[in-house]
């Protein structure tokens, strides 16, 4: 054998591999259930470390979820080319061809093992199982064929190995891989847009008022006033957004209550509906981090299904679980204190996106998402603190995270080159359901000076400032602090986000010329 032969019975093996991958994700887009790879993934995400995951989330946002993927099958695809070179290099022995048969079988069980355990949305065993199972599957026969191939009857090489039987055989699977990958693509399995789009939200009963004019500062650069889903962040756990079907949902509502409850979606929509503003803000947002988002939702007051269900005596807390089996522990106080806590069912005029929750989710003001806002909700369970822990309070956040008071500087950005001159500053304050006050400026180690503030929506959501300064050449540090309508003002000792949210000052940098 020389070298370029090792290579292509690496690549045997890697092809080998992506086959069964690629029908597997096939399979999982077919039954919901998840891919070996999202397994696996999710699960990695459960185990890291805090510190990681805050990294994770804090750093790459988003994009950490292709990452893992990625990262896990490159993992894959490394065994998976030692094996083909174990199976197919020389001394081509049955031994050796079965080690290679035996990782691809290897890996696929530890797929398997991961889809048996880890959290997943899907909700009955064989949709959990079967593109585990189909991937382990296809995984020993795809390497079973590539590692026979060269060592066919009519080997025409001296060695024996017969090339075109080999290529002939990784091509092939190569082909079925595609297809079954790009058929994913492009095909839409489960329920669909087509199925969220029927989605009929009612007019609410109690509307919103119209926004007030002038809750919109009007400089170019400064976040839009209502976040537009599409750009809202978003913070899951999850490497396949869940697409539920409303027919197949429902929420329970039980613990500590005198009656149990089962909503149906329609059962929600045919209820009291109110339709509020709430800015949303994550616990891992650092000072002027992007993690927060404000939006016009339609939902069912949560106080009304609590008073319907009644609550016992000595219950403190609410545990809700999404369908994936993630749980969040809420105070029962922030839900029936008055405030406008809701199981919504719209964003900004229409169903809730997947990413944000489809068919419902939870909205509460003034508390951080990671205690409030459950997405894609399946079970509301009226109990104790004392009884229970939740997702992220097993790693390391704390158990009740009301919003802390916030600025940020949005316009300029930070390291802008401008005009010495008028200038203008402009950005985004909360501390919801408190309400801002007062937001004031200071330039480098200036006085403080009061921003002027847009008007006000309502005390659950963000407000907007600008500030007029006169820049002079050189390089400007213009830092931004609010007080809440309690009167707290925001401390300029800075504070990572865990455990119960980050605090400091956010301040940028500005070259004058
Ligand atoms: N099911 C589920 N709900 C969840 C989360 C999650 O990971 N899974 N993340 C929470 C966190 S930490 C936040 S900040 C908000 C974010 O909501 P969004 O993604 O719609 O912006 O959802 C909360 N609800
Ligand atoms: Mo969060």
């Amino acid at each position: 054998m020389r070298i370029s032969s090792r290579l292509a019975a690496a690549a045997g093996g890697v092809v080998a591999a992506g086959t069964a991958l690629a029908v597997g994700y096939l399979v999982a887009a077919v039954t919901g259930g998840p891919w070996p790879v999202d397994a696996v993934g999710v699960q990695v995400i459960d185990w890291a470390p805090g510190p990681v995951k805050d990294f994770a989330v804090r750093e790459l946002g988003t994009a950490d979820r292709p990452l893992l993927r990625v990262g896990i099958c490159a993992v894959l695809a490394i065994v998976a080319a030692v094996a083909g070179v174990i199976g197919v290099t020389r001394p081509r022995t049955g031994r050796r061809q079965l080690v290679a048969v035996g990782i691809a079988a290897a890996l696929g069980l530890v797929g398997l093992v991961f889809a048996i355990v880890s959290r997943s949305a899907a909700t009955g065993v064989a949709e959990r199982l079967l593109p585990a199972i189909v991937t382990l599957i296809t995984a020993v026969a795809a390497m079973a064929l590539v590692v026979r191939s060269p060592g066919g009857p009519k080997a025409t090489q001296p060695d024996g190995f017969d090339r075109r039987r080999f290529m002939l055989t990784v091509s092939a699977l190569a082909v079925v891989g595609t297809g079954a990958f790009a058929t994913t693509r492009v095909a839409s399995f489960g329920p669909g847009e087509a199925v969220r789009a029927k989605i009929r939200i009612p007019r609410p009963t109690e509307a919103a008022r119209p926004l007030p004019s002038g809750v919109q500062v009007d400089v170019p650069g400064v976040s839009r006033f209502v976040t537009p889903n599409p750009k809202f962040y978003r913070v899951d756990t999850l490497l396949e957004v869940p697409r539920i079907d409303p027919a197949d949902w429902e929420l329970r509502i039980r613990g500590m209550v005198n009656k149990e409850l089962r909503l149906s979606l329609p059962d929600l929509l045919d209820r009291r509906l109110i339709e509020r503003d709430i800015t949303l803000t994550c616990v891992s947002n650092e000072v002027g981090g992007p993690y927060v988002g404000n939006a016009r939702w339609i939902g069912v007051p949560i106080a009304d299904v609590l008073a319907e269900a009644g609550v016992r005596a000595g219950a403190d807390a609410v545990k809700s679980t999404s369908i994936d089996g993630l749980t969040i522990g809420t105070p029962l106080s922030a839900l029936t204190d008055g405030r406008d806590a809701i199981f919504a069912v719209a964003m900004n005029g229409e169903p809730l996106p997947f990413e944000h929750g489809f068919p419902v989710r939870m909205v509460v003001p003034g508390l951080y998402g990671y205690v409030s806002a459950t997405k894609w909700i399946v079970d509301f369970e009226v109990t104790r603190f004392q009884d229970f822990s939740a997702y992220w309070t097993d790693r390391g956040w704390a158990v009740e995270a009301p919003i802390k008071t916030a600025s940020r500087i949005d316009v300029p950005k930070g390291f802008a080159t401008i005009k010495a001159g008028p200038a203008i500053a402009a950005g985004v304050a909360w501390a919801q359901h408190r309400g801002i006050a007062k937001v004031e400026v200071q330039v480098d180690d200036g006085p403080w000076r009061p921003a002027v503030l847009a008007t006000e929506d309502t005390i659950d959501t963000w407000r907007q400032w600008r500030f007029r300064w006169t820049a002079t050449p050189g390089t400007h540090k213009l830092t931004v602090r609010a007080t809440d309508a309690d009167g707290f003002v925001q401390t300029s000792r800075s504070t990572p986000p865990r455990p119960d949210g980050s605090s400091g000052l956010h301040n940028t940098v500005v070259m004058v010329d």
